[in-house]
């Protein structure tokens, strides 16, 4: 029996399931288990969402999304199946679910992902690597299995491939990602809906801190590098928190024949010094996951990030070093 009929099998056969995906949840990673999670509830089964930080105030917008709670059932309560959406292993979702998974409650685990997974840490695998967003791995299981899409799945579906393509743009834009969006629209979702919720629900202090971010706009000579900076008091300066960074490192990306761009945003002191989450985007020459895994992170090829210890200007110095090795090899 294939992966796919033995997690079908495990749909129809049992009664309550917990779903999950990684922390600081993206849009595919909510679409995908609010789509998974509202079409077993349409099977009649009971549902459990959890992710480690919730669902962020961007995705409200999406349906179910409420639902989505920050604590596992400890207490009581087992599963007999867990969904890890757009994870490439389970230790993806947080060390809450690692923990809650080691006590058995988790019954059968199941990865459904677009990545190719490292380590194997599940019983089951859907994996695509192929499919524009991990939303278009859970809709095909769905269609597979012949269930009802409604308007709300539809939603939350359509939004995986619209955020995952970068509003299709990106290379995985293949002619799926448009085939199966025309159906979902078809079937309900609404693309100027989702496009406001998006792209046109900023913040008066989110634009405020991307004018103070794009100050500190740092251009390599060559003009392939390009860099930006977010400190911690810039959140105090205008009102807004470190969610309100996601995406701002595609600033300095979007300049003309900037390779990679990277963000600097400062986060605690400790022991080790001066903590900095490195985002990393590439426009496709330069594999930004390498990098990132250099300093003990990862990613993808073209969005990746690490954790580095020091001064900033120190810090600077020893990612740009790296990316400038790379760029190098490719000369
Ligand atoms: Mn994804």
């Amino acid at each position: 029996m294939s992966d796919l009929e033995s997690v079908i099998k495990l749909i129809q056969a049992g009664k309550r399931f917990l779903i999950t995906s990684h922390e600081n949840p993206d849009g595919d990673a909510i679409g995908s288990m609010l789509a998974l999670g509202l079409a077993l509830r349409g099977l009649g089964k009971y549902v459990s969402l959890y992710n480690k930080d919730g669902a962020p105030k961007l995705l409200s917008f999406l349906p179910g999304s409420k639902e989505i709670g920050k604590e596992l059932p400890f207490k009581d309560g087992s599963f007999d199946a867990t969904f890890v959406v757009d994870c490439s292993d389970t230790s993806r979702a947080g060390d809450e679910f690692e923990r809650f998974k080691s006590t058995g409650r988790c019954g059968t685990v199941v990865i459904i992902d677009h990545h190719d997974t490292s380590k194997p840490s599940a019983h089951f695998y859907i994996l695509d690597p192929k499919a524009p967003s991990t939303g278009i791995v859970v809709y095909s299981l769905l269609k597979t299995m012949a269930l009802n899409i409604t308007p709300e799945i539809a939603t939350n579906i359509y939004t995986t491939i619209v955020v995952d393509t970068g509003s299709f743009r990106y290379q995985n834009t293949l002619p799926e990602a448009f085939e199966i969006a025309a159906e979902l629209v078809r079937i309900g979702a609404n693309p100027w809906e989702v496009s406001k919720a998006l792209y046109e629900s900023e913040s008066v202090g989110k634009l405020r801190l991307l004018a103070l971010v794009l100050q500190t706009l740092e251009v390599s000579e060559d003009g392939r590098i390009a860099s930006v900076v977010v400190r911690r008091d810039m959140f105090k300066l205008t009102g807004t928190t470190k969610e309100d960074t996601e995406g701002l490192v595609n600033f300095p990306r979007s300049i003309g024949g900037v390779e990679v761009a990277v963000l600097f945003r400062e986060e605690e002191y400790d022991e080790e010094g001066m903590k900095w989450k490195v985002s990393l985007r590439s426009k496709g020459k330069v594999n930004v996951a390498k990098i990132g895994e250099k300093f003990g992170g990862g990613g993808h090829e073209k969005a990746a990030g690490c954790t580095v210890f020091g001064s900033l200007s120190e810090v600077k110095q020893r990612v740009f070093s790296s990316i400038i090795d790379s760029l190098e090899w490719m000369e």
